[in-house]
């Protein structure tokens, strides 16, 4: 409705994609009537700003939420599962960007671009899930090309920022990498191995079929965003010693011949897209140029010369910023427009 503002209760506000939404709020001038910040009880008091005021950070209880309308989680999937149905009882519509609620039937997974119609469904329990950042880039690119030729298979390898792991990440492979450099003894907290100068095929835990969770989260999440549990998907997800952006390397097989500059022309109306794609010119998406961003960037796309219907493509996001906080407020923009 023009010129109602909401109450917004943002909890994990003091982690890496609640500053980031915080942030984002901001900026696309969401109208905020009233915010409250919420964290652990190691961060009660502590001040953090919206637009120039300073807010004083309260300790997240099932009580944070009366007289809120729109609560943004980002503390993690325990706090969300504890939180969020009390944040819903008392009449707050939650966005949830942890994997508590992901894949209940009865709950939207909602990436703007692709399937910003399942929103009407946060009606049954008052949540709406954010996907995986992996997820959320991934099926923002590949959705338009589903739609003209649908996607039989996916094969996907993700070169995850550490970011992605929250602050203490970030820290981490600073501070490794200082290490490194000065020659000092490595210290290690966050990840199972040193981060700096290295690869880690590792991000969440391992599961009985030798994936990762980060791993069968794609799978999952694109089947149910795209509305179509036969494709399949299989993924290998790697953390890389850099600070923003997640970067993918996606192999699609489709059903139906689409040639490379089809899938262009297709990217290069997509919402949420921007196609980056002259090789002559060293020109491909890049993490260090997509931080800080709102699109999706894609580039290096081929043909896959091993089949007849292949392509080959280049993911590039913020994964913080599209892949949580920007998704969550696109949400919470389409929530005010079309249902509160
Ligand atoms: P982070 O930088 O480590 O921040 C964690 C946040 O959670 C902090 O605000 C922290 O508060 C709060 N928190 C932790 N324990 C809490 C408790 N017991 N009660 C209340 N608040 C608590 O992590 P992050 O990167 O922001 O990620 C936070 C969560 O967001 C993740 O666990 C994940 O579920 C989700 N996430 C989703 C995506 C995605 O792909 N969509 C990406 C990244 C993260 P204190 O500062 O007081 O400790
Ligand atoms: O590792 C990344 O790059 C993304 C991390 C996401 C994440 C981190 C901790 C817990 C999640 C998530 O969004 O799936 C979760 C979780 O909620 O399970």
């Amino acid at each position: 409705m023009e010129g109602k503002s909401y109450s917004v209760a943002v909890a994990g506000a003091t982690g890496a994609v609640g500053q980031e939404m915080i942030k984002t709020l901001e900026q696309r001038r969401f109208p905020v009537g009233a915010i409250k910040l919420l964290a652990s009880e190691r961060s009660t008091g502590k001040e953090l700003f919206f637009k120039g005021n300073p807010i004083k950070v309260e300790k997240l209880t099932k009580d944070s939420f009366k007289g809120m309308e729109i609560a943004l989680f980002s503390a993690g999937a325990g706090r969300s599962l504890e939180f969020a149905p009390a944040a819903a009882a008392s009449g707050a519509v939650v966005i949830d960007n942890s994997s508590a609620f992901r894949m209940e039937p009865d709950i939207p997974l909602i990436v703007p671009e692709v399937n910003p119609q399942a929103i009407a469904q946060y009606k049954k329990r008052g949540i709406i899930a954010n996907p995986n950042c992996s997820t959320i880039q991934m099926v923002v690119a590949l959705k338009p090309i589903h739609d003209v030729a649908r996607i039989k298979r996916i094969v996907v390898s993700t070169y995850q920022a550490v970011s992605g792991t929250g602050l203490k990440a970030i820290d981490e492979l600073l501070s490794q990498t200082r290490a490194i450099l000065d020659a000092q003894a490595v210290q290690r907290k966050v990840y199972p191995h040193q981060i700096a100068f290295n690869c880690l095929p590792h991000i969440d835990a391992f599961l009985e079929n030798g994936y990762t969770k980060e791993e069968m989260k794609m799978v999952h999440e694109t089947q149910k965003i795209m509305e179509d549990p036969t494709i399949r998907v299989t993924a290998t997800t790697v953390r890389v010693p850099v600070l923003h952006s997640h970067s993918e390397s996606v192999n699609i097989e489709t059903e139906k011949k689409i040639t490379v500059k089809d899938v262009k022309e297709v990217l290069s109306r997509a919402p949420g897209v921007l196609v980056v794609d002259n090789p002559s010119l060293s020109e491909y998406p890049l993490a260090i140029h997509a931080a800080g961003r709102d699109e999706t960037f894609v580039g290096r796309i081929r043909e896959d010369e091993s089949i007849p219907n292949g392509i080959n493509m280049w993911i590039v996001s913020d994964n913080v910023r599209k892949g949580a906080a920007l998704n969550a407020v696109q949400i919470a923009e389409i929530l005010i427009e079309k249902y509160l």
